[in-house]
């Protein structure tokens, strides 16, 4: 049995502007893509990872900074055991004289440059075939045939960029034929550009792929644990061998990194302090909390809260982000709450805003009735557009509290 302990990654974007972000916090999340990267190849190194294959978008771009190249370089030197495959993607393209060319990539890093990669390792009986992207999209399928064929007695790996379709589809990114691989007798198709993980998919018996995903969310769109594959690869190497088939075991190992959360807080009125100042601060206290039950380390992780619901007051979103601007390593707010019109606290002002507002008490009650009063059914419709009534009850308050939202809003604005 030839048995492979392998990780793989994909789609690391580095050199990200994470331009929602301030400048330094943007500075911070770019070496937080960084640490990940040194916390992958940390693991390659405790782990005996033989394999580490980086199925493109190793880079977010193909212009990056000089002290980038070198930290991702470095980052290689911890697992000098591991040989490291990369194929570059869309976002950072093969081209002559690009980073892809510096020679101070470390000797175990194998980077593919050629179209109809193929390396053996003969030892560990491991064969990689590849395609790289040489521009920023490729509407036609990078790889067709596999030269040498496949030799059954090796670890068959294809290391590709690209969107798996089936026949047909159109992708500007590499459509790779889902009917291709699963007559290719590849092993293990490793697979970058999709971000989400979907895990070891076997298309029959011989043939598997997987897209192992990001390393590191990059922002609200990539949620919650995000990380690498890493697990074994085994084969026989008989060639009449019953065994001949590949066990693949890779499991999701989870990185430390940050962490995107997305949340809403539904407000409503009962529940609020009387105070404005009192109201701001019963809004940063809450939403500690509910960060807080969702991670246990909310200083590595970015967070984006939405507030909904009936308030008396707005929401200060100026205030609420300063006073936790340091509990966070990203924070965000949108506000969509309403206001919630107290009609009582207007009928004995003695003025035309106070009738209003009482015409508006009984409309609303009115509207609250399940059976509506005959006597006062007749006296509304006189005032309300025919179909009104048809709108089912909760509809029909809905449309009714923004009327009275809108309308003494603008009438505070006029100071009555
Ligand atoms: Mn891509």
């Amino acid at each position: 049995m030839n048995k492979l302990n392998i990780a793989i990654t994909a789609d690391l974007h580095l050199g990200t502007p994470f331009s929602f972000a301030g400048a330094s916090q943007a500075k911070e999340l770019g070496e937080f893509q960084i640490k990940s990267l040194l916390e992958l190849c940390r693991y390659c190194k405790n782990h005996d990872i033989e394999f580490l294959f980086i199925a493109g978008d190793l880079f977010d771009r193909i212009n990056i900074e000089e002290a980038l190249l070198r930290k991702v370089q470095q980052s290689f030197l911890l697992c000098p055991k591991t040989e490291v495959v990369i194929v570059p993607g869309n976002h950072d393209p093969y081209f002559p004289d690009s980073y892809w060319d510096d020679e101070r990539w470390p000797s175990h890093v194998h980077i593919v440059t050629n179209k109809h990669y193929f390396k053996e390792w003969k030892q560990q009986k491991l064969r990689v075939y590849s395609e790289p992207f040489t521009t920023q999209s490729s509407d036609t399928s990078l790889v067709d045939t596999l030269s040498p064929e496949i030799d059954s007695r090796f670890i068959n790996i294809l290391l590709m960029h690209g969107d798996l379709l089936q026949a047909g589809d159109r992708s500007r990114y590499n459509p790779i034929p889902k009917e291709w691989l699963a007559t290719s007798e590849i092993d293990l198709a490793v697979l970058g550009h999709w971000h989400t993980a979907t895990e070891v998919i076997q298309l029959n018996k011989k043939t598997a792929f997987i897209y192992p995903g990001v390393l590191m969310g990059r922002g609200f769109d990539e949620l919650g644990d995000k990380g690498f594959y890493a697990g074994t690869i085994m084969k026989s190497s008989e060639l009449y061998d019953s065994r001949h088939l590949a066990k693949i075991r890779l499991n999701f190992i989870p990185l430390s990194q940050i962490k995107f959360f997305k949340q809403t807080l539904n407000l409503r009125i009962e529940e609020e302090e009387s105070l404005d100042e009192a109201f701001q601060d019963s809004l940063v206290r809450r939403i500690l909390q509910k960060a807080q039950n969702i991670s246990g380390n909310i200083k590595r992780d970015a967070f984006y809260f939405q507030l909904t619901g009936y308030t008396a007051f707005a929401p200060d979103r100026e205030y609420i982000s300063f006073a936790l601007k340091d509990a966070f390593a990203h924070f965000q707010l949108d506000d969509f709450t309403r206001r919630s019109i107290h009609l009582e606290r207007y009928v004995n002002e003695g003025n035309l805003r106070a009738q209003i507002a009482k015409d508006c008490l009984l409309l609303n009650d009115f509207l609250s009735q399940e059976k509506p009063v005959k006597d006062q059914e007749n006296f509304w419709k006189r005032y309300l557009p025919k179909d009104f009534l048809e709108i089912s009850p909760a509809k029909r308050k809905d449309i009714f509290d923004r009327a009275v939202e809108k309308l003494f809003s603008l009438m505070d604005r006029g100071d009555g």
